[in-house]
């Protein structure tokens, strides 16, 4: 996570290192073996960064590899909690808090409590919660379990190239409407805001006249442009200031992002109101009433967006995923 902690001065935004950073590899190198049904992958469907985790899983098809708990949005003040759940327990996990899992893992460690996090089924401690690698390791190292027809997200050709893009994003756009909506003085607020937006324009310019960021079908490089353009209007552009326009009224970013939310594993793990109470109810900070705006109309994420005459292959020699399953449907709630 080196590139989100660029010298910003030390009043301003700086996101914390992933604390544990295991891996879970094929050949089990950090002593975290890939195992169907060993590991449980932790996440938040208002989380950016937990839901790259999620629509990599839904395209890689590893539902029934990899088992899924959803946190409430709201945390209180023991952090992400399993209140969705009957008895308030995650019921594969036995545990109300994800903490426990962290403390199971190293007692009274300094850091906080984050989503994505992988935890060992059998000993109940967390392995990862480091979302900058989860993704990669689904998509290279899990890949004896891959469902047939499952799609290369990172190609070995393309890893240059995406890893640049993925770069750039990262600071400018994951990262970036952050450092714009937690700065504490004006000029911060400029500085990040700026680059949110000129970077936003350059990427624009890339997806005018190519249907993905990376090559001719779906990346990684995709995933994580979509977690944040889909939260873009919902909770970006007000709670967070990044208002110089919205998503919807650039029309390149717009229906590229329509694009992916139609696609299967893109919009069927997507929340917004789980999103929505999250951001403008955790952070009271920026929103101290907690009350949660009514818009933006969602219904403009179903409609046509034009972009398959940019040819393009979603899945190269792959398929799409299969229906989601009926335990791991997003509320009608939380729909357009
Ligand atoms: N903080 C994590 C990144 C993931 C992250 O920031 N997740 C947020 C949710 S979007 C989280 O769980 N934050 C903990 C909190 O708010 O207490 C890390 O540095 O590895």
């Amino acid at each position: 996570m080196t590139d989100g902690n660029r010298a910003y001065g030390k009043k301003k935004f700086k996101r914390s290192t992933s604390h544990f950073a295991d891996r879970i590899t094929a050949d089990g190198r950090d002593g975290w073996p890939v195992e169907a049904g060993r590991y449980r992958l932790v996440i938040s469907r208002a989380c950016p960064w937990a839901s790259r985790a999620v629509i990599s899983r839904r395209l890689l098809g590893l539902e029934d590899a990899l088992s899924m708990a959803v946190v409430d949005p709201i945390q209180d003040d023991r952090s992400w909690r399993f209140t969705l759940d009957p008895g308030d327990r995650d019921p594969v996990l036995g545990i109300r808090f994800l903490s426990e899992a962290y403390d199971a893992r190293e007692k009274g460690y300094p850091g906080g409590v984050s989503v994505p996090a992988v935890v060992d089924v059998p000993s109940g401690q967390l392995v990862t919660n480091d979302f900058q690698q989860l993704t990669l390791d689904l998509a290279t190292e899990w890949s004896a379990l891959h469902r047939d027809g499952a799609p290369d997200l990172y190609p070995e050709r393309l890893r240059d190239e995406m890893d640049d893009v993925m770069r750039a994003v990262y600071v400018d756009v994951n990262n970036g409407v952050y450092r714009a909506g937690f700065a504490t003085d004006q000029q911060e607020y400029d500085g990040a805001c700026t680059e949110v937006f000129r970077r936003l324009e350059r990427l624009s310019e890339r997806l005018a006249a190519r249907r993905y960021l990376v090559g001719d079908t779906i990346t990684e490089a995709d995933i994580r442009l979509f977690t944040t353009l889909v939260r873009f209007d919902a909770v970006y552009h007000g709670h967070f200031k990044c208002n110089r326009h919205k998503l919807t009224e650039d029309p390149v970013l717009w229906a590229y992002a329509r694009d992916l939310y139609q696609t299967p594993g893109f919009g069927d793990t997507v929340d917004f109101d789980h999103i929505k109470r999250h951001y403008y109810q955790v952070h009271t900070g920026i929103n101290p009433t907690a009350v949660v705006p009514l818009g933006p109309d969602l219904g403009g994420w179903l409609t046509p967006h034009g972009r398959e005459q940019l040819g393009g292959r979603p899945f190269g020699d792959g398929t799409p995923p299969g229906p989601v399953r009926a335990e791991e449907e997003v509320p009608a709630a939380g729909r357009p």
